[in-house]
Parts: C-alpha cells; sequence; structure tokens
C-alpha cells in the first residue's frame, strides 16, 4: 500500500534541498493517477502548513506533441501556490531550483467559482475576468525530468513559479485557438504557435480541468489564476538568461534570469 504523505514528503525534501531524485514509481514501485493526485494532495497540504496557500491552478500535457511524447491520451493538473507567484519585473531567481524550464501560456483569472461534470469552455469564458500573457516555470523533481504520468501528477505538474503579464485582456471578441505566441530566448525566436495547442482552445483544456475536479467534489475558485497549458515546448534556463513571450492581442511577457 501506498503512503501518500510519505512519498509526498520526499518530493517536498527534493525541492527544499534542490535535488532531483528518481521517480517515484522506480523507487516505490509502480501506483495509478489517482494515487499520483492522493500524493499531489498530501504535497499541496504539506505547502499549505508550510503558509504557501493555493492561489490558482495549472494544467500540463495539453498539446498532442507531449501527450504522444508520454504516451498518454489525457492532459493533467496542479495546483500553484502562494509562493510560486513571481511578479511583473521581478528576476526569476534560479538558485531556488533544481533544473528550471519556462512555457508560454494563456494565463486565465477566475472571476467566479467554476464547478461541474457539465462545464465547458463557453462557461469558462463567461466566468473569466481577465486572459493574461504567462510563463510558466516548471522544475520537476525528479532528476532529467524523467517520469511517469502517475509520478508527474504526484510532483504537482513540476509546478514552480509563475508570471503574469503586465496587460489584462477581457476574453470577450479574442479567438483565443488563435491568437499566437511567439517565444524568444536572449533575443533569438525558440518557437512559435497559437492558442490551440493547447486541447483545441485554451478555455477548452480549463473545462477539462473544472470537468476532473468535479468527478473528484471540487472546483475552481473566484480570484484563482488557471495556466492552461503549454503552446510550445518548455525550454531551460539558467543565470543570465532572458525569457519573452510575445502574445498578438494579449501583449507580451519576460522573465530574467538571475
Ligand atoms: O506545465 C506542464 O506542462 C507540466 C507537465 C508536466 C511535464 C513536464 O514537467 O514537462
Ligand atoms: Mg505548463
Amino acid at each position: 500500500m501506498t503512503d501518500a504523505g510519505a512519498l509526498a514528503d520526499t518530493l517536498i525534501d527534493a525541492a527544499s534541498n534542490r535535488t532531483g531524485i528518481r521517480a517515484l514509481t522506480t523507487t516505490f514501485g509502480e501506483f495509478d493517477i489517482e494515487t499520483g493526485y492522493a500524493i499531489q494532495d498530501a504535497v499541496v497540504a504539506a505547502r499549505s502548513s508550510q503558509g504557501h496557500e493555493v492561489v490558482g491552478a495549472k494544467l500540463g500535457l495539453t498539446s498532442r506533441a507531449k501527450q504522444q511524447q508520454m504516451n498518454v491520451d489525457e492532459p493533467l493538473y496542479g495546483w500553484l501556490t502562494s509562493d510560486m507567484v513571481i511578479d511583473v519585473g521581478e528576476p526569476l531567481n534560479t538558485s531556488r531550483y533544481i533544473q528550471p524550464r519556462c512555457e508560454p501560456e494563456i494565463a486565465f483569472l477566475i472571476g467566479r467559482d467554476l464547478a461541474g461534470a457539465g462545464v465547458s469552455a463557453a462557461h469558462v469564458l463567461a466566468a473569466t475576468e481577465a486572459v493574461f500573457p504567462a510563463i510558466d516555470v516548471l522544475d520537476s523533481r525528479y532528476s532529467g525530468y524523467s517520469f511517469t504520468l502517475a509520478d508527474v501528477v504526484a510532483d504537482n505538474a513540476s509546478a514552480a513559479g509563475y508570471l503574469l503579464g503586465g496587460q489584462a485582456t477581457s476574453p470577450s471578441g479574442i479567438d483565443l485557438a488563435l491568437t499566437g505566441v511567439v517565444l524568444e530566448k536572449n533575443g533569438s525566436v525558440v518557437s512559435t504557435a497559437t492558442g490551440a495547442a493547447a486541447l483545441g482552445h485554451p478555455a477548452a483544456a480549463v473545462a477539462w480541468m473544472v470537468r476532473a475536479l468535479a468527478a473528484r467534489g471540487r472546483g475552481l475558485k473566484a480570484g484563482q489564476v488557471v495556466l492552461s497549458g503549454a503552446l510550445t515546448e518548455a525550454i531551460a534556463v539558467s543565470a543570465g538568461d532572458t525569457v519573452v513571450a510575445r502574445f498578438n492581442t494579449l501583449g507580451s511577457v519576460e522573465l530574467v534570469c538571475r
């Protein structure tokens, strides 16, 4: 039997020591996705007990390319906590992380509680106060990002930090599926994509999460931020790098790494 609390502590320790570990399933044996979410809940509860409140949520593995790479056919979700917030103009302190990576995403600021098995992209858009250009900072607690789907669910979807750009935009009148992004690292374009990379439409990705939460008796709360999933592959960053994601209609977001 899997002790979710003990496995969560292993992940919390890896993060505090800034030292990658082997995948939990390699060291302790296989477990299923539901057990992965139980471990994730224990990780988030441990962070909350350290004073880091839940401020939002994130989706991962929302692109077909990333799903095929991991041989899975559905995304996953995790939770954002207050210690992960990086404000506009604030640098990324890379010494806080094990192996940080950045990826551009469209973030939703949820304006009213959203829950239920029947929630669709339309409900998400109607409940959204504003959308933002965002950078998701990943930091797998597993060495070399080597894990199974259940492992990465347990590791809270590699959540480590996030930055919202300084421009809030109403989602009404914008087709987020067609919203383009150009990702630059140190002044060179490294990737381009559109919002459709996230499950066909970023709001559909958020709706998937709300339905997945409903199956576990949960939902999203007004005021929470949701990162709707990577639009390009994640890029490794280290001190001295600058990452910029330029979106049409949503503005830009820049992260300087120290
Ligand atoms: O935000 C994400 O897409 C995280 C998904 C987990 C896989 C990874 O760490 O790349
Ligand atoms: Mg992401």
